[in-house]
């Protein structure tokens, strides 16, 4: 845990189809999280293949990937105090059935297979995450607050 610990976040077509792209990042940025990266990907089945490798062989394994690759997703990273469990807390469960209310699955979704948002399960694959949707790197922030205020 660390106040630099990253984790990938990204509002899936279904999140993004149905407007909630502001309310999620709103979520983040009132939490406390900084936002590291952004951008708005049309993601290829190939590509979602290598972020979904460890549920290969599952049954909804095609759905899912057709489905994520149905329109464009939010692709972030999120910088913070255990960014990436605090952020497991903020979507909820899985299955937005089980997710409280409070959560964002909880709040926005109802069904297992259209949960609007994904975030890393770990530091080490929110680093994976990180490397496979931003390859060029993301922004190195400094401590500039001052240098929103002051010339
Ligand atoms: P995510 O990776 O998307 O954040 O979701 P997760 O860790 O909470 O869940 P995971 O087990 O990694 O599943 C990835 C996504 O697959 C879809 N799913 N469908 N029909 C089903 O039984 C089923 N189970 C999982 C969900 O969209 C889930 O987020």
């Amino acid at each position: 845990m660390s106040i630099t610990e990253r984790t990938y976040i990204m509002i899936k077509p279904d999140g993004v189809q149905r407007g909630l792209i502001g309310k999620i990042i709103t979520r983040f940025e009132e939490r406390g999280y900084k936002l590291i990266a952004l951008k708005l990907v049309q993601s290829t089945e190939p590509h979602l293949e290598k972020h979904y490798a460890d549920l290969k062989g599952k049954p909804f394994f095609p759905g899912l990937i057709k489905y994520m690759a149905s329109g464009p997703v939010v692709a972030m990273v999120w910088q913070g105090l255990d960014a990436v469990k605090t952020g497991r807390v903020m979507l909820g469960a899985t299955n937005p059935l089980a997710s409280p209310v409070g959560s964002i699955r909880g709040d926005y979704a109802l069904a297992v297979g259209r949960n609007i948002c994904h975030g890393s399960d770990s530091v080490e694959n929110a680093e994976k995450e990180i490397a496979l949707w931003f390859p060029e790197g993301v922004v190195q922030w400094a401590s500039v607050a001052e240098a929103w205020i002051f010339e």
